[in-house]
């Protein structure tokens, strides 16, 4: 089965368009395995999937991008749905990281990081990471670097996506340095 596909099938289900698919997401964007298998064998390429290949799909994926817990699966970051996904607020660590495209930047001194079309601001928790987020727009990305400590300690929410990506609801500019 390529696990590929399937994770970019399941990611569009459930960051973006569970109703397309006549699923509902729970506040905290979980859905029941058993029904999201039911959708997805609806299309004749995924009339094999089941559970066992969820989770391969998901430990063979180069990104944590999804998680299982008794028979249910959640997208842990990227939604697009109109009800915002709860997420926990967490401190976050002393400095996180963003990359973007150049082109973006006048407007990002201006308005700080803002979610645009998903729900929360995504940050990186290391340079590398980054700088891949950033070279899905611009093949030169712009490296920034967010004080979230001090953020944190002003009252900005941070919230844990997965085990490199951080959440926010924005991040005003006086936070942000490029690097
Ligand atoms: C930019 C992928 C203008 C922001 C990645 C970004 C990530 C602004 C773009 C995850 C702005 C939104 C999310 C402002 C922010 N003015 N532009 N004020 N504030 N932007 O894709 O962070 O592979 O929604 O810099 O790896 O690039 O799909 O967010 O360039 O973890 O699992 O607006 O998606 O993960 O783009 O990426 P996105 P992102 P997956």
């Amino acid at each position: 089965m390529d696990y590929l596909k399937l994770s970019k099938e399941v990611s569009y289900v459930l960051r973006h368009a569970p109703w397309e698919y006549e699923l509902e997401l729970d506040n905290e964007g979980w859905v029941s395995i058993a029904q999201l298998i039911d959708v997805l064998k609806e299309n004749s390429h995924w009339e094999n999937v089941n559970e066992d290949a969820l989770i391969n799909m998901i430990e063979s994926s180069d990104k944590k991008r999804h998680e299982i817990v008794n028979g249910k699966i959640r997208a842990l970051y990227g939604h697009s749905t109109p009800n915002k996904i709860n997420k926990i607020p967490m401190e976050p660590p002393e400095v996180l990281y963003h990359g973007t495209a150049k082109r973006f930047m006048s407007s990002i001194v201006e308005n700080g990081l803002l979610p645009q079309t998903r729900q929360y601001v995504h940050l990186s928790i290391d340079k590398e990471t980054a700088m891949q987020v950033g070279k899905r727009r611009d093949n030169n990305p712009m490296l920034l670097v967010v004080n979230s400590r001090k953020a944190y300690e002003d009252g900005i929410v941070f919230y844990h996506g997965n085990d490199k990506v951080w959440l926010a609801d924005s991040i005003p500019s006086k936070y942000i340095t490029q690097i």
